[in-house]
């Protein structure tokens, strides 16, 4: 056969083994598949450095598919390409990761095939995409540590970083607004090891795109810095080819590659059609495509004599060239630079250095203290010594969240001058959780940071970090009306209640700066899952320990910070963050008017859940039904823990603005609040 029929082949071959997946789970999208099918299979064969045996080389370029909807295409090109499973140690298993099994059990129970990529499930799969535009998000993070780690680990004769970052995107994606915001931020950083690959086959699921989109994106692009290029039929492997090479020879920034091409459909008279599509074709167009493809009509999961082959003489054979030479040079390399060459596993298994807790401040008493946004802002620097990979920003507000890495060398990132640590997201929130993900998924300990009120900008990369198992650190400051004068516009009300209630998501509001430290070991050493710290603007006291519960206690989500005598209290205040300190103060009238009363620090739900109920009940015993919790927060949630019979004092509107102390006055967040509550419900 020739070599341009076993293209046709292979490329046919992508096309039915989507058809016929999404037929069988009679669900999910086939046109996009068949439409990128010749895009895909070109970048696959021809360019991407990626050795199907190892999909966990460090060095490989990385492929998103951003049109998370066309799953089929990635799961045909996985299973086409033989890529292999690696297990949770980050071992290569023999095993395929998408068997012929796994494409037949599309979008079904446990399977490793779902609806949209997912990519703790399935080795191969860079990124979970779905919602459009994140996973050209997660690529512009990616392109941003393909830069870090090239400026950092590269040494003359040694270019152990050099991957590139591809991501197939559609219509959704460009209209998507993260999408605007991660594409001016790779512009303006001149990313040129990112590409994006935008199918514009002008058509969404309602029908034409042009009912809803109408702008020049080609020009757009150009306004951002990009490269852009156009391939005008997307069956033409040659001008693919060329589009592609375009992109490799493009030094100083990122290339956007516009092909035009026609969704699939059944029947040919359909091609040109904008009809609305994203369901199977059913039985009979599934026949009509096989027959216009000249495909056996009646076979199903068909993969002919020499495809396999194909692919293994293809992507196979040049990435496993490429990666061989790798290890050879890396193995020269760990001679030469031991340092940073053991470096490399530990940021691939997300272990972090020796001593990478040493340093960490112990903040004496005091009782005027600091804001946690303070503390934080010291705690985050140590770290951030003592790992050389942890690198991140703010959307424009380092100053205000106490983010920036001020200690000698710690450097920025900037165009041209990949090496610093703190990098400058620019006011793109959604961008900076979409690419603080990439980044995480691709070897380095990430971090963002803004105002509390904002993560609302955020929350879609957030849901997918909880989802995808990604362990960011979503930095958070401002965390209250504790903001005062500006008011209910950035008085974050709702949104504790909302993580708490995201799978996965860990969130942490600690109560004092020691508390800080301690939440910090928590989410440095979490390595499946993405942590919500949360930080006040206001200065809070500092706790004696000597006195009170150790911070340590932290890390189980809930402890006793203050007991009554002989651990026998009649009620327990329960207080996170700003207002633990108004529990104290509580807890001491209360001790002075013979009350016995216990105060329960709460920073984090989500890590108290996880202890035992033995530990639960030592803390919250059940015999003790009077409770009171604070927090500035809506109240959603905490009759869980303060029970039927106790009360919460929260938030129940935007907040205002003014003063913080005429705030804290009215919506009831002081310490007497806390007494009278206390001893109604004692019934004194
Ligand atoms: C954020 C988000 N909104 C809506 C959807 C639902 N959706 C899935 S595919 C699609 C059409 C997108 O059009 P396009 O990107 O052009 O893909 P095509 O239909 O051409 O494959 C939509 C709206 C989604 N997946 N994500
Ligand atoms: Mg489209």
């Amino acid at each position: 056969m020739s070599q341009q029929s076993l293209d046709q082949l292979c490329i046919n071959t992508i096309r039915t083994l989507s058809i016929d997946a999404v037929q069988q789970a009679n669900s999910g999208h086939p046109g996009a598949p068949m439409g990128l099918a010749p895009v895909v299979y070109t970048l696959w064969q021809e360019f991407l450095r990626y050795d199907p045996t190892d999909p966990a080389w460090p060095n490989r370029d990385r492929f998103v598919l951003s049109a998370g909807h066309a799953s089929m295409l990635l799961y045909s090109m996985l299973h086409l390409a033989g890529v292999r499973k690696v297990n949770e140690k980050g071992e290569v298993q023999k095993e395929l990761s998408v068997s012929m099994d796994e494409i037949k059990r599309f979008r079904q129970l446990g399977s490793r095939t779902p609806g949209h990529p997912e990519s703790h499930l399935t080795s191969g799969v860079e990124t979970t995409t779905g919602p459009l535009g994140q996973g050209i998000g997660n690529s512009v993070g990616m392109a941003i540590a393909g830069k870090w780690l090239a400026a950092n680990f590269n040494q003359p004769g040694y270019e152990i970083f050099d991957f590139n970052v591809y991501s197939v995107c559609g219509d959704g994606d460009m209209m998507e607004g993260v999408g605007g915001e991660a594409a001016s931020l790779a512009g303006h950083l001149g990313l040129a090891n990112l590409c994006w690959i935008y199918d514009n086959n002008r058509v969404t699921l309602d029908g034409p795109a042009s009912w809803s989109f109408s702008e020049d994106v080609m020009t757009r692009f150009v306004g951002y810095g990009w490269n852009v290029t156009r391939v005008a039929d997307a069956n033409n492997l040659l001008t693919l080819s060329r589009a592609y090479k375009t992109f490799l020879n493009t030094k100083d920034k990122p290339t956007l590659i516009v092909v035009d091409s026609h969704i699939g459909y059944g029947s040919p008279h359909k091609q040109d059609s904008y009809e609305a599509h994203g369901e199977p074709l059913g039985e009979a167009e599934v026949k009509l495509a096989k027959e216009n493809y000249g495909w056996p009509v009646d076979a199903k999961f068909l993969v002919p004599d020499g495809v396999y082959k194909q692919f293994q003489d293809g992507v196979g054979a040049r990435g496993s060239n490429e990666h061989n030479a790798w290890n050879a040079k890396f193995a020269e390399y760990a001679k030469k630079f031991p340092e940073l060459a053991t470096r490399v596993p530990k940021m691939q298994k997300r272990e972090l250095p020796d001593g990478w807790d040493k340093n960490l401040p112990a903040f004496p008493p005091d009782a005027k203290g600091m804001a946690t946004r303070e503390s934080s802002g010291k705690v985050l620097n140590v770290l951030a010594q003592n790992i050389p990979w942890l690198v991140g920003g703010s959307a424009d507000l380092a100053k205000s969240n106490k983010t920036n890495l001020t200690f000698p060398d710690a450097g920025d990132f900037f165009t041209n001058e990949y090496q610093g640590r703190n990098i400058h997201f620019g006011v793109r929130e959604h961008a900076m959780g979409a690419a603080a993900n990439g980044m995480a998924l691709t070897l380095l300990r990430s971090f963002s940071a803004t105002f509390f009120n904002f993560s609302d900008y955020m929350r879609p990369s957030m849901r997918l970090a909880a989802l995808m198992e990604a362990p960011v650190l979503f930095i958070f400051t401002h965390d209250s009306i504790g903001v005062g004068e500006d008011g209910p516009t950035h008085q974050p009300v709702e949104q504790l209640a909302s993580f708490r209630a995201m799978p996965n998501m860990m969130l942490l509001r600690p109560g004092d700066a020691n508390e800080v430290t301690e939440a910090y070991k928590v989410a440095l050493q979490r390595t499946h899952g993405p942590t919500t710290l949360v930080f006040s603007r206001q200065a809070i006291p500092t706790f004696d320990r000597t006195k009170f519960g150790p911070a340590s206690g932290v890390a189980k989500g809930a402890y006793v910070l203050a007991d009554a005598e002989g651990g026998k209290p009649d009620v327990i205040l329960i207080g996170t963050g700003t207002e633990l300190q108004h529990c104290v103060a509580a807890w001491e009238k209360l001790k002075a008017e013979g009350i016995k009363a216990r105060v329960v620090s709460m920073p984090s739900w989500d890590l108290f859940e996880k202890q035992d109920a033995a530990y639960k009940e030592s803390v919250l015993p059940a015999a003790v039904t009077a409770r009171v919790s604070i927090e500035m927060a809506a109240t959603l949630g905490w009759d869980r823990y303060v029970g039927p019979k106790g009360t919460m004092i929260g938030m129940h509107s935007f907040g205002a603005s003014a003063p913080l102390k005429d705030l804290l006055k009215k919506f009831g967040f002081e310490p007497d609040n806390v007494v009278a509550a206390a001893k109604k419900l004692l019934g004194k």
